[in-house]
């Protein structure tokens, strides 16, 4: 069996989650189970991001105390994921003690390396990135991922990683394993940033929200090196737990933290004497109706929120059906509605009520002994396709896999008529073969789609298979649903004017 662990970026715990964070979360969930599906042993993380200035910032506007606001924040977070069934194992907080024991392992480690020494910052820093910022990066004096604010000038002495020491290293880690980075063009921009590295400040004084820097009462550690540490402290590090998982499979993040997670983090574990993660997978960016998602703007909507239209279910197949896993892409309610409407009601929905009606109709509801060859190839050219889409992380292509069967399938049953062969008792053979095609068929797209709609899926496997369990991808090519009885149910996804009460 093969061990996967896989990490979503830990969410800065200053503001509310949006449908932007839930393409992320959602992405890594259906990779998650995926890999559950293909029998593999699967640690899932996610967390919040705690400490530093911006949370400090958020805190102090609503006078409050800042663990008392990442605890309420922390909770609104977890809330917001288990209404879209997020399947993580553990949550981690960067202010959990089991957290600062492993960031104060880690500074220790780089301190044993002769990484770490005392410098002299001065520069700009931008509190919405958390981030160093060189006069090149800035736009009119301003960062350019947050215009609205302005960047701070700081001149402090500080904690300085040796990280230009690495420089070599990471580029040949680059050449050498291609696979490191993904997408392809995330890579090239990455190369592009180590070619030009520099030692980066690693503490903060006069910041005290944040983990003390171990041995110097004057200074806390640098936000991100806090929370990158997250990925290492969530499987148990420092103890000796974490040498199970580690290294970890694939870390999902979004292309504006690629400079952190393939910069700074292997060259902070290489410096630690610890493994690098076989994988980073930087997705894109969504909009919302074309524009930037924002509350400022007036252009914000929260999970919970845009899962009400339809149930979380088909929110999350829209995300991940409309925005490229490996790109850029916008949130359109219209094209939302659209889909709901002809991918999962009519070209799914229909295959499900019209297989499970006619079984129920022609054969009482048990499925018909059959020899199970009708449709047989397709079935298993899916399965192969949607694997080898999924082992890619080409999200899209595992629904492309899975909905090519379904529309097979809608084409199977117009062309061989059920309704016509059942008026002839002379093609009951006939009939028996193309019932069961069509719910081994139907058996096999819910089991592929479970992954992106776990909670109708579950329902459509229950009422194709009962309690049988789910069965893994190994097991679907010797799927034979002879004798199984069928429950058709009311509508799988309702029409919008039957879902609104109309
Ligand atoms: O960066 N579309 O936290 P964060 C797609 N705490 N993804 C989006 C998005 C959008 N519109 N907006 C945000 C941080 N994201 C750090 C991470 S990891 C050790 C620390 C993604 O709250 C973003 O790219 O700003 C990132 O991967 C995640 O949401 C959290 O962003």
């Amino acid at each position: 069996m093969s061990r996967f662990y896989i990490t979503t970026a830990i969410d800065y715990a200053n503001g509310r989650p949006h449908v932007g964070h839930a393409l992320e979360k959602v992405g890594a969930d259906v990779i998650a189970r995926y890999r559950r599906l293909r029998g593999d042993e699967v640690r899932f993380v996610m967390g919040m991001d705690e400490h530093g200035a911006k949370v400090a910032e958020s805190a102090q506007e609503r006078r409050i105390d800042p663990q008392e606001w990442t605890d309420r924040v922390a909770d609104e977070w977890r809330s917001a994921w288990a209404a879209l069934d997020i399947s993580y194992d553990d949550f981690i907080r960067t202010t959990e003690p089991r957290h600062r024991a492993a960031v104060e392992e880690m500074i220790r480690r780089m301190e044993a390396r002769g990484d770490l020494y005392l410098g002299t910052y001065a520069g700009y820093y931008c509190v919405g990135c958390e981030s160093y910022k060189t006069e090149d990066e800035l736009e009119e004096g301003r960062c350019p991922h947050h215009p609205h604010r302005e960047v701070e000038w700081m001149e402090e002495e500080d904690w300085f990683f040796r990280l230009s020491a690495y420089r070599d290293e990471l580029l040949d880690l680059l050449e050498r394993r291609p696979g490191f980075v993904q997408p392809e063009a995330r890579r090239n921009e990455v190369r592009r940033m180590v070619e030009d590295v520099k030692d980066i400040s690693v503490s903060r004084s006069a910041l005290p929200w944040g983990i003390p820097w171990p041995g110097d009462r004057e200074r806390t550690v640098y936000v991100w090196i806090d929370a990158l540490t997250n990925y290492l402290s969530a499987v148990g590090f420092p103890g000796e737990a974490y040498r199970h998982w580690w290294p970890a499979s694939l870390h999902v993040i979004g292309k504006d933290i690629t400079r952190f997670h393939c910069v700074y983090w292997p060259a902070m574990l290489l410096s630690a004497g610890l493994q690098l993660p076989e994988q980073v997978w930087a997705h894109g960016f969504m909009t919302l109706e074309g524009r930037k998602i924002s509350k400022s703007a007036g252009t914000f909507v929260g999970p919970a929120e845009a899962a009400e239209r339809y149930g979380a279910d088909a929110l999350r197949y829209y995300l991940i059906r409309e925005i490229p896993w490996d790109g850029d892409g916008n949130f359109s309610w219209e094209r939302f509605d659209e889909r709901y409407t002809s991918e999962l009601a009519n070209d799914l929905g229909n295959l499900a009520s019209r297989a499970l009606s006619m079984v129920a109709r022609y054969r009482d509801g048990t499925v018909p002994a059959h020899a199970g060859k009708e449709l047989a190839e397709v079935r298993e050219a899916t399965v192969a396709q949607y694997r080898t889409a999924l082992d890619g992380n080409d999200l899209q292509g595992g629904l492309d896999a899975a909905f090519g069967l379904v529309s097979e399938a809608n084409g199977f049953v117009e062309r061989s008529a059920p309704w016509a062969l059942a008026k002839d008792p002379q093609r009951a053979t006939e009939l028996d073969e193309t019932l069961g095609a069509l719910v081994g068929s139907l058996a096999v797209a819910a089991v592929l789609l479970t992954p992106y709609m776990p909670r109708k899926m579950e329902d459509l496997w229950e009422r194709v298979a009962g309690e049988r369990p789910l069965p893994t991808l190994d097991e679907l090519s010797a799927l034979d649903p002879s004798g199984w009885r069928v429950e058709k149910g009311s509508p799988l996804f309702p029409r919008p004017e039957v879902a609104a009460g109309a």
